[in-house]
């Protein structure tokens, strides 16, 4: 199995264990296009081809790991290719078909997936990794106005212990409540991520990540998840967390050479 859908199982057995992931939530898509081998770029299609709903260019003939529709996190931990599928996008860019393991239709969210996908490929951007998770730390920040505010969370978040902006250094951007699998949360979704943002909350539902690879667009979610965790701490302490002072703040960022 590839290095790639290794990882993916690793990383949904995390989302299960931090009970970001109950039932079907979450869902991960990787773009495998430069790993995959010949066995799997001369396989006829097992299924399909199936409507994306979308016209990518970007994407043509590229290769995606992606979890199955209604599939369970902890069920893909120990059997990914039972739970997930790889599919290939056709010529005409707007169609996808199935070419490995099992004729697993893969998560409602596709198209939504895919589109970010071809954008950070639009952008030249490493990023071939896309997570969906509901980290329940994150999302209940989610739901107090004073949080949603333009890099409100990000300053609070990274404030909380050094590591997090270190690790984080482009904060956490804030998309407005919309319905899970609209093309409007899909298209704030991307327009947050060119906002120069890997990590973004979905007000009141979940987190979107991405990075070069799947365990680094979760490290991203799990460091936010745990400043948010010791401000939680404090706050059940009984005070308001002081948090790292702006020169503090400023002398961490220059030290790693950070952005903002
Ligand atoms: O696919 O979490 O928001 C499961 C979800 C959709
Ligand atoms: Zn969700």
């Amino acid at each position: 199995m590839l290095k790639e859908i290794e990882q993916v199982a690793e990383v949904a057995g995390y989302l299960w264990q931090k009970g970001w992931a109950e039932r079907n939530g979450g869902n991960i898509t990787v773009n495998i296009t430069g790993s995959v081998g010949p066995d799997i770029r001369k396989a006829a299609a097992i299924a399909g081809p199936f409507e994306i709903g979308l016209t990518l260019p970007e994407i043509k003939g590229c290769y995606f790991y992606c979890k199955g529709t209604g599939k369970r996190m902890r069920d893909l931990a120990r059997d990914p290719m039972d739970n997930g599928s790889i599919i290939r996008i056709t010529d005409d860019c707007a169609h996808y078909e199935i070419v490995a393991d099992r004729p697993v239709m893969p998560t409602s969210e596709l198209p939504s997936h895919l589109a970010v996908h071809a954008h950070l490929i639009a952008k030249g951007s490493p990023y071939k990794a896309s997570l969906h998770t509901h980290p329940i730390e994150l999302v209940a920040l989610t739901h107090c106005k004073k949080w949603l505010e333009k890099d409100a969370a990000t300053r609070m978040l990274w404030s909380m212990i050094p590591e997090t902006k270190a690790f984080c250094p482009r904060g956490v951007g804030v998309v407005p409540y919309q319905m899970p699998g609209s093309v409007t949360l899909s298209n704030a979704t991307i327009k947050a991520l060119d906002d120069d943002y890997d990590v973004v909350m979905w007000e009141k539902h979940g987190v979107f990540a991405v990075d070069v690879d799947i365990m680094s667009a979760f490290d991203q979610v799990d460091v936010l998840n745990k400043s948010a965790l010791i401000y939680i701490a404090s706050r059940n302490m009984g005070f308001e967390p002081e948090g790292m002072t702006d020169a503090q703040m400023k002398e961490m960022s220059e030290a790693f050479h950070l952005p903002k």
